[in-house]
């Protein structure tokens, strides 16, 4: 068995933060590919290494490492060339936050976004006992209730709303952020605040909503184009993306602008 192994699923925005974080460090792992939509992150055998039932799961040396931020922060520290954590504690506390912004409130926005414009369509054409063995979740009620909410009322869902606002408090917080210094979120160089922050832009990018929130922010948009063009985003992220997950996100995404850009303009107090 290789020293690194990833469960691993293909769009999937937590992966995407530890690919590019191996990428980063120059390391090599190898995949198992965990098929959300077939369950098998329910799969007994998974559920041991990761008892939420989720992607992605670090393998090393046989040891499983989960959660994506705490797995991005395990690599660093076991493989610290170049380094992706700020040396000084205020550093390190700067950069962390922007793990919180990611696990506290973009992650169930862009997965509510996603399903209310992608995957809702999917979870329809399932059977009643597929969809319930969705909706059941491993027991974690706040997540059926996100799910469930989303799967009835798409784009208008109070959670997807949540997301919105999540999106809109980070940005904004990025842009002040940037003013006072850059070109990367913590100073002169990438570190795990900005690998943390990519998957959550992308996301949103390839669906095409990510004008909504950056129309008045060009800070922001030049941080975004650094991310783009950094050689890790494009091996990490970018290029691992199937064209028929691209054409997915182009073809869907655009059906929920309109509500995107109305919830932002209500935040904004237009
Ligand atoms: N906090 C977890 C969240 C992981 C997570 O929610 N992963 C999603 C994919 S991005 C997943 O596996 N979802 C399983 C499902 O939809 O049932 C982490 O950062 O690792």
């Amino acid at each position: 068995m290789a020293a690194l192994v990833l469960y691993d699923f293909g769009n999937s925005v937590c992966c995407q933060k530890v690919r590019i974080t191996l990428r980063a460090k120059g390391l090599d792992w190898e995949v198992r590919r965990v098929d959300l939509f077939k369950s098998e992150q329910y799969d007994p055998q998974y559920l041991k290494m990761n008892p939420k039932g989720v992607v992605p799961t670090l393998v090393h040396d046989g040891r499983p490492v989960i959660e994506s931020t705490l797995i991005c922060e395990y690599i660093d520290e076991t493989f610290p060339d170049p380094p992706l954590i700020p040396s000084d504690a205020y550093g390190r506390t700067r950069m962390r936050l922007w793990s919180k912004f990611a696990d506290e409130g973009l992650h169930d926005g862009v997965t509510e976004m996603s399903f209310s414009a992608m995957f809702r369509e999917r979870m329809r054409n399932m059977t009643e006992e597929q969809r319930q063995t969705r909706f059941r979740n491993v027991g974690d009620p706040r997540r059926t209730d996100r799910f469930k909410s989303t799967y009835e009322l798409g784009a208008k869902s109070p959670f997807v709303t949540h997301g919105i606002a999540a999106y809109e408090r980070a940005f904004k917080l990025l842009d002040e952020t940037l003013a006072e210094g850059g070109p990367w979120i913590v100073g002169g160089a990438p570190t795990l605040a900005d690998i943390n922050l990519m998957p959550y832009a992308a996301r949103l990018e390839y669906l095409g909503l990510i004008g909504a929130w950056l129309d008045i922010r060009p800070r922001v948009r030049e941080w975004w184009a650094r991310a783009q063009d950094w050689p890790h985003f494009k091996t990490g992220l970018k290029d691992l993306i199937a064209e028929d997950e691209f054409a997915a996100m182009r073809t869907h995404g655009p059906k929920i602008l309109d509500d995107v850009k109305a919830a932002v303009a209500g935040l904004r107090g237009k």
